[in-house]
């Protein structure tokens, strides 16, 4: 099969739900030797993105959402487990969560492999995580940069109040902060003072390289 058409069923398979084929496919990928990532974005992520429009025009309900959510899940877990092994080497420790209220976590956990596969220790602290619990954390472990992702326009009021609490705190100048997800832009991060904003998955590898570095 085509890289081509691998991309057009991978889009295809998340529109119709079918995690069995989205799952076939994210293999049939790897074992051709594609590249993950663009297997991810081109593809899996079209075809998600594609869902969420159509649910948003009440053009389909949330158990397709659900369900496509699933098929997503699956398929990436394999192309991120591949990923994972492309390096080892370690340049700095990240923590990142999906905000409070909030369990959007598909294109987190891209993001989070995509940085691991860089050499960066990645403390992944899940989904729905509140900001206490956030700067607890990268106190504990002793983190370089906090990084949310937030999904809906209703949570992104969380990565403000991180940076908010922070400050108060008096632990702002100790963490470099990213940010992202979907409602997020530059314009919110340089509002709410945040170090970097990143719109994908290969951004925030950029970013999160360029923050360590400074
Ligand atoms: Co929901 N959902 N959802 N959803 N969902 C959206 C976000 C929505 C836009 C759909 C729509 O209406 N068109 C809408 C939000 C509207 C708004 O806020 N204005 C919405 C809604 C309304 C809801 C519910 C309220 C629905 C309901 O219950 N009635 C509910 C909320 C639950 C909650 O969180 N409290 C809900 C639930 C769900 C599911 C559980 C069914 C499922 C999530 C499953 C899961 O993640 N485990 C789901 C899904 C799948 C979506 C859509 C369709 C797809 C999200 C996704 O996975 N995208 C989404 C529509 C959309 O986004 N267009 C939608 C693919 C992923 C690869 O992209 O997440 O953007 P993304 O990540 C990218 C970048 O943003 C960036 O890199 C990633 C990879 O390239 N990035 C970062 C992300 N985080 C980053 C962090 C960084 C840097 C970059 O640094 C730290």
């Amino acid at each position: 099969m085509s890289k081509e058409t691998i991309i057009a069923e991978a889009r295809e398979a998340i529109l119709q739900c079918d995690a069995q084929k989205a799952l076939a496919l994210a293999n049939q990928a790897l074992a051709e030797g594609l590249d993950p990532v663009e297997i991810l974005a081109d593809g899996f992520s079209v075809g998600i993105r594609k869902i969420g429009d159509l649910f948003g025009r009440g053009e389909v309900f949330l158990p397709e959402l659900i369900m496509a959510a699933q098929a997503m899940k699956e398929a990436s877990a394999v192309l991120e487990g591949a990923l994972q092994t492309q390096s080892t080497q370690r340049k700095g420790k990240m923590l990142i969560a999906t905000v409070e209220g909030d369990v959007h976590d598909i294109g987190k956990g891209i993001v989070v492999s995509m940085i691991k596969s860089q050499g960066v220790e990645v403390i992944d602290l899940g989904r729905d995580v509140p900001v206490p619990t956030l700067i607890e954390k990268a106190v504990e472990y002793e983190v370089d940069i906090i990084g949310t992702s937030a999904l809906l326009t209703t949570t992104l009021t969380e990565q403000k109040k991180l940076e908010e609490e922070l400050r108060k705190h008096g632990l702002r100048e100790r963490f470099k902060t990213m940010v992202g997800g979907a409602p997020c832009t530059q314009r919110w991060a340089d509002r709410i003072g945040a170090d970097a904003y990143a719109e994908d998955a290969a951004e925030a590898v950029r970013k999160a390289l360029e923050l360590l570095e400074s």
